[in-house]
């Protein structure tokens, strides 16, 4: 039983301060403590209007998400609304901080609505697999337009207080004390009531609705959900508003105790828990404010960047004068289009760019606090650029790599410091992916990988605590999922097949179309590199090498898996295909047709049993933690929950079975995780 609602009196004006920390959930106890104060307000006649307001660092964040797995207790949220809209007293909300989802619908719920400067508003439900239930799908639009509120509710979009004014989503904002202007507010309201569902919909254009509900539909991937919030909010002002409250309502609460709903709250809660990094790590960050990045290559170019959008000053140093101006331009481009796209506000950009000073030498480091190295994927090189930080970095600095899949102790055994060495690994393009794995060599401190995580934090990141194994997590699943795709590309399959049944899966993009896209020379490289250490007992497959001999490194050179017309668009290339079928029979393969279905199931059950492996080798410290990393960072479909996620909602047997297969086809070397004894397994009987 979380929280509570204080009732206070200033005058004749009563405020109901919300009191649940950390957000000001929602809750089932919230919503009998809000509908019994709002019930007491009604009583008292010498109460004129009232203020709803949130205590510490926010209005209403939303409904519990954690009650959403319970069944729903009375007094529901569509009640305690009715409340306030059947009071003969106006009801003010009075938004600070987040007021989401059924915050905001309490608010619209109000008669009017004051936030002060920076607070988010917005109806982010449809990123939990679920849909507005209070209210929001059939008031939104009442407000906005429905070609707006599809815009708005579909993405889940969260709008700062001055666009939610221009766009009539709050009715004002506090210059001055939120307190004192709410109250004003609410005592110019006495007399009378301002209901939003008493509203008309402004009437959009079909056109505009359509062009809407075609987006909408596109961004959220066909999802059942996003379908669900288009057809509401289409259907408000077109019947009863109580009919329509109703309908929502029932819409909400199917799709609440849903697969999908269950797999977007795990996710969303799994985030949070990776953030935290080992439990029971009670080390504190370092304290950082100047940061150095070491090349000024693309990705130390997206890096600086990254920090840059954080307000932070930034060294950023290469020996090279062109790859310096050459970052130089990246950054300021990469600025410009984070104001243009609203991300960034024009004074936020002056100051990033003020924040930037660039060094032909380490040695313009020496003041750093965190310094991210970002040079070629070269051992020697890194280890030669570490010794020289050793030299030159202040003492307690933070010194990380951004390598992909390089041994951290190698790198940290360069310098006298391997405590202070840890990974920073960021995914291209670094000031936009989200992914930030935080890897801790043997020798890192605590200390370090605490400021590793809140360094990730503080980027705006989502930091993942993963250990010195090859590819860390990601790169590692990844790189055995391509293999295993690889092997159905010899088994019988080509590249559009294998390509489509993962699309279809839910994969943004398909292997094979990744490949072409990040370039097949770097993996080419990577290979090479590791020729002299693989297990000559695991099958390797040379069509990949073969494409790079043949200059084929994917969309950079026009041609790899696809050809490329000069629009960019892939075509099949029959070249590639005789060269597959003649890889096959090099090898006394007889290749046969693999169904979508088998294409599916042999590259899960890879993802699957790789992830395992992962696990047993402390690599990674949760299942869930996996789960953040495929899902932010390699396109895994986000409203599966990830793969791990995935394989607990699968029938047991069969995913053994496929996993048994799956280790036939990746020969003798590969090792199958124990699923069961990792508690990775679902009950038995879960659907096929
Ligand atoms: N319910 C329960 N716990 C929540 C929560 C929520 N809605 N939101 C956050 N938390 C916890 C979170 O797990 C973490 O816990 C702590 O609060 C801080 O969160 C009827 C049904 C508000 C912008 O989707 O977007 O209303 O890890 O780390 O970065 O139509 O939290 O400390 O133990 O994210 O400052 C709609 C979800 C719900 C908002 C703050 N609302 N939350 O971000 O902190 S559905 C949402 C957020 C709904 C109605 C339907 C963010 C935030 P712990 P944090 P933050």
């Amino acid at each position: 039983m979380s929280g509570t609602v204080h009732l206070e009196r200033d005058g004749d004006v009563a405020f109901l301060v919300i009191d649940n920390p950390p957000v000001n959930a929602g809750s089932r106890h919230i919503r009998k403590a809000l509908l019994e104060a709002i019930e007491a307000v009604e009583a008292d006649a010498s109460i004129r209007a009232a203020v709803l307001i949130g205590a510490g660092r926010s209005f209403i964040a939303g409904s519990d998400i954690k009650e959403f797995d319970l069944p729903l207790d009375p007094p529901q949220l569509p009640a305690v609304i009715a409340a306030i809209e059947t009071s003969a007293k106006p009801f003010v909300a009075a938004l600070h901080g987040a007021a989401l989802g059924g915050g905001y619908e309490l608010a619209l719920g109000c008669d009017a609505r004051i936030a002060v400067p920076g607070t988010v508003v917005g109806l982010p439900e449809t990123t939990l697999g679920i849909i507005p239930g209070a209210g929001g799908t059939q008031k939104l639009p009442r407000l906005v337009g429905t070609a707006k509120a599809i815009a708005l509710i579909c993405p889940g979009q969260r709008v700062a207080a001055e666009q939610a004014l221009e766009l009539g989503m709050i009715d004002a904002l506090a210059e001055g004390d939120l307190r004192e202007d709410s109250k004003a507010l609410a005592v110019s309201l006495v007399g009378g009531k301002k209901r939003i569902i008493d509203l008309p919909v402004p009437q959009d254009s079909q056109e505009a609705i359509a062009s809407a509900e075609k987006k909408a539909l596109t961004s959220g991937r066909n999802r059942p959900h996003i379908a669900a919030a288009i057809s509401h909010v289409k259907a408000a002002g077109q019947k009863d508003a109580a009919e329509g409250l109703a309908a929502e309502r029932a819409t909400f609460e199917k799709l609440r105790v849903g697969a999908e709903a269950k797999a977007l709250r795990h996710i969303f809660f799994a985030e949070r828990e990776a953030a935290r990094g080992r439990p029971e790590r009670s080390a504190k960050p370092l304290p950082f404010r100047i940061f150095g990045v070491v090349g000024a290559g693309t990705m130390g170019a997206g890096i600086a960047t990254a920090v840059l959008q954080a307000g932070y000053p930034t060294v950023l140093v290469d020996s090279d004068e062109a790859a310096l101006s050459r970052a130089k331009g990246r950054i300021d481009a990469a600025l410009e289009k984070g104001v243009s796209s609203g991300k960034l506000s024009a004074a936020a950009m002056k100051a990033a760019q003020h924040n930037l000073t660039l060094g032909f030498d380490l040695s313009a480091l020496a003041d750093c606090d965190v310094i991210v190295e970002a040079i070629i994927e070269e051992l020697g090189a890194k280890q030669k650029v570490f010794a020289e930080l050793d030299r030159l970095a202040k003492p307690g600095a933070v010194l990380a790599t951004n390598t992909s899949y390089l041994d951290i102790d190698r790198i940290a055994e360069a310098t006298g410091r391997p405590e202070s060495v840890i990974g920073l690994h960021f995914f291209s393009p670094a000031h936009i992916m989200k992914l930030l794995e935080v890897v801790g060599g043997r020798k890192s401190s605590e200390a370090a990988m605490a400021t590793g995580l809140a360094v990730a934090k503080t980027l705006g990141k989502q930091p993942v605590e993963a250990g010195n194994g090859f590819g860390f997590i990601g790169n590692r699943i990844y790189a055995a999922y391509r293999a295993s795709c690889e092997f159905m590309l010899e088994d019988g399959a080509l590249p559009h097949e294998v390509d489509a049944a993962l699309e279809a899966f839910g994969f943004a993009m398909g292997p094979f179309a990744v490949a072409d896209m990040s370039g097949l020379d770097i993996a080419w490289r990577m290979r090479q590199q590791q020729a002299a250490t693989r297990d000559p007992a695991s099958r390797y497959v040379h069509i990949p090498d073969l494409l790079c001999q043949a200059g084929r490194y994917g969309r950079k050179t026009g041609a790899g898996y696809y050809r490329y017309d000069e629009k960019g668009r892939a075509e099949r290339s029959v070249e590639v295909e005789d060269l597959i079928i003649a890889e096959s029979r090099a090898k006394g393969i007889e290749r046969k047709t693999l169904s979508r279905e088998e294409i599916q199931s042999r590259a899960l059950a890879t993802i699957v049993n790789e992830a395992g492996l992962v696990l047993e080798d402390g690599i990674a410290l949760r299942p869930g933690d996996i789960d953040v990393v495929l899902v932010n960072g390699y396109g895994f479909p986000r409203w599966t929950g990830g793969p791990l996620h995935w394989a607990g909602q699968q029938d047991p047997d069969r995913l053994m079975a496929a996993c048994a297969a799956f280790a036939e086809t990746a020969g003798l070397g590969k090792r199958r995780a124990d699923l069961r004894a990792l508690g990775i397994l679902g009950p038995a009987g879960q659907p096929a």
